[in-house]
């Protein structure tokens, strides 16, 4: 048996354990979906509920030792109070083989589309066990997390992209422009290789180890992501505050050719500009193979580090004019800023280098709590509710509508995902049958079996297509 932790019955919410007692009598089918009821970005990009699907909901995830295993655990945990639905779990086990009688449908991986529309749906395909399908929302919920991590990533692209086209000759740049170091600011290993695969639907450079081995289990990819040599604080001041030229030197010769990149605000970044990088080692630099010299300035105000920084290199490396008229550093040398990073800073830093006639082909990202951690479930508002209903065979449309709060109302109905003139829409079921509209949604999920298995390629490829188109 699966330890604890791995019980799938406990993978809930407690108050869901009474739920089936609470429903009309003769409940036999419920419906819900899920959704992005707006949110930090008007668009989202949905990803990792494959994820969900394979680690927690595919074959036999329910045994009659987790049953007795949840029912002992929760029999305490309600002070006695025999809630628990040992029947319905058990008829799971003995009529299902433990898998779950599901039909999970959902938009395909990596679309990009506006917020209140329906991204998943979930349906009961048994009658007797309707209750299971809003027992399952606790853990499909924790799509918010990969989903938000890649819509506020694929937004920090398109600002980005956005600057490139603006002051550079090419795009090239563009799938290492957002480098992900998040994996020291994550809250677990499993969350830093999620919310580091999720970053990777939009780039090709992670330090995030994790996000690749989740790439490659759960997204069929063998090389998710792409990374360099780099220093740390503590390679370059064991050498001493009087010796940061041998240590530089000394790494440079270590590591001889490629692109490697020196954080330089150890002790006086300017020093290190302008006598060290632009002064003793100017000629090892200029001469060095394969890839050149990617400066780190790592304190201080972003967007004015990142320019003084620019500024002096210039002055000593000198600088070229590209096809857009905007200034380039010669390619031994170049500029990562990887602290204080978010959507919003990303903006300042390249309006700023852009006003002062810098391309930001010279500059590189990288952020890590700002890309996986600054972020909750509400960044995009996500929510599952439930939105048809049959009783006794007879079907109910239902939905929530609190006074205190138009924006938490929900939809009703079965729901289906439209797209007509590129424009997405949700609409009940048999209204886009009526008009005859092809449902976005598809079954990804049924009966213990996943019914589609997106590749990391093919989710990439679909959530850039939709960028440049919008
Ligand atoms: C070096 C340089 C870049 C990205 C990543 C590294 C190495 N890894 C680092 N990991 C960290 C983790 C946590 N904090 C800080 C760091 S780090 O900053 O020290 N570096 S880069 O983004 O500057 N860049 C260099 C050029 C490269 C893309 C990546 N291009 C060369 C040709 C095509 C790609």
């Amino acid at each position: 048996m699966r330890p604890g932790h791995e019980n799938f019955l406990l993978l809930a919410d407690s108050y869901k354990i009474s739920h089936h007692l609470q429903y009309p009598p003769e409940t036999n089918k419920i419906f819900s979906y899920f959704e992005s009821r707006g949110g930090k970005f008007d668009k989202t990009v949905f990803f990792g509920l494959q994820y969900i699907l394979k680690k927690w909901l595919v074959g036999e995830v329910v045994t009659i030792e987790m049953v007795n295993q949840a029912e002992q655990l929760l029999n305490k945990h309600f002070n006695g109070n025999k809630i628990f639905n040992r029947k319905g779990w058990e008829y799971i086990v003995e009529e299902h083989g433990g898998r779950l009688p599901l039909r999970i449908r959902a938009v395909p991986e990596g679309t990009v589309l506006p917020t209140r529309n329906v991204l998943f749906t979930v349906e009961n395909t048994d009658p007797k066990v309707a209750w299971l399908t809003n027992y399952v929302e606790t853990l499909l919920v924790q799509c918010w997390y990969p989903m938000t991590v890649a819509t506020n990533s694929y937004h920090m692209k398109c600002r980005i992209a956005e600057y490139l086209s603006q002051t550079a000759d090419s795009m090239d740049k563009l799938p290492y422009m957002l480098h992900d170091f998040g994996y020291r600011g994550s809250t677990s290993v499993e969350s830093a290789g999620l919310g580091g695969l999720a970053h990777l639907v939009n780039f090709e450079g992670t330090d995030t180890l994790a996000a690749l081995v989740a790439a490659e289990e759960y997204y069929g990819e063998c090389m998710a992501g792409y990374s360099l040599p780099a220093t740390e604080h503590s390679t370059m001041t064991t050498w001493g505050r009087d010796n940061e030229v041998g240590a530089v030197r000394h790494i440079l010769e270590q590591i001889p050719e490629g692109p490697i990149s020196i954080v330089s605000d150890s002790y006086d970044i300017f020093n290190m500009l302008e006598n060290i990088f632009g002064g003793e080692l100017k000629d090892k630099i200029e001469k060095r193979q394969g890839g050149g010299v990617v400066v780190r300035p790592d304190s201080g105000e972003p967007s004015q580090m990142v320019l003084q920084t620019l500024n002096i290199l210039g002055d000593k490396f000198g600088t070229s004019l590209n096809s857009q008229g905007y200034k380039v550093l010669p390619p031994c040398i170049s500029v990562i800023q990887g602290d204080g990073i978010c959507y919003e800073s990303i903006e300042q830093i390249l309006s700023t280098i852009k006003e002062a006639g810098w391309s930001a082909e010279n500059l590189v990202f990288g952020s890590g709590g700002a890309l996986l951690q600054k972020l909750d479930r509400d960044t995009q508002k996500c929510a599952y509710k439930c939105s048809y209903v049959e009783v006794n065979g007879e079907g109910r449309e239902v939905f929530k509508d609190p006074v205190t709060d138009p924006g938490k109302k929900s939809k009703a109905g079965r729901l289906a995902l439209v797209k007509a003139d590129g424009q997405f829409t949700t609409l009940r079921a048999e209204d886009a049958v009526a008009r005859g509209q092809e449902d976005e949604l598809e079954v990804v999920f049924e009966n213990g079996e996943l019914k589609r298995d997106w590749t990391l390629k093919e989710v990439r490829a679909r959530a850039w297509k939709n960028a440049t188109k919008s």
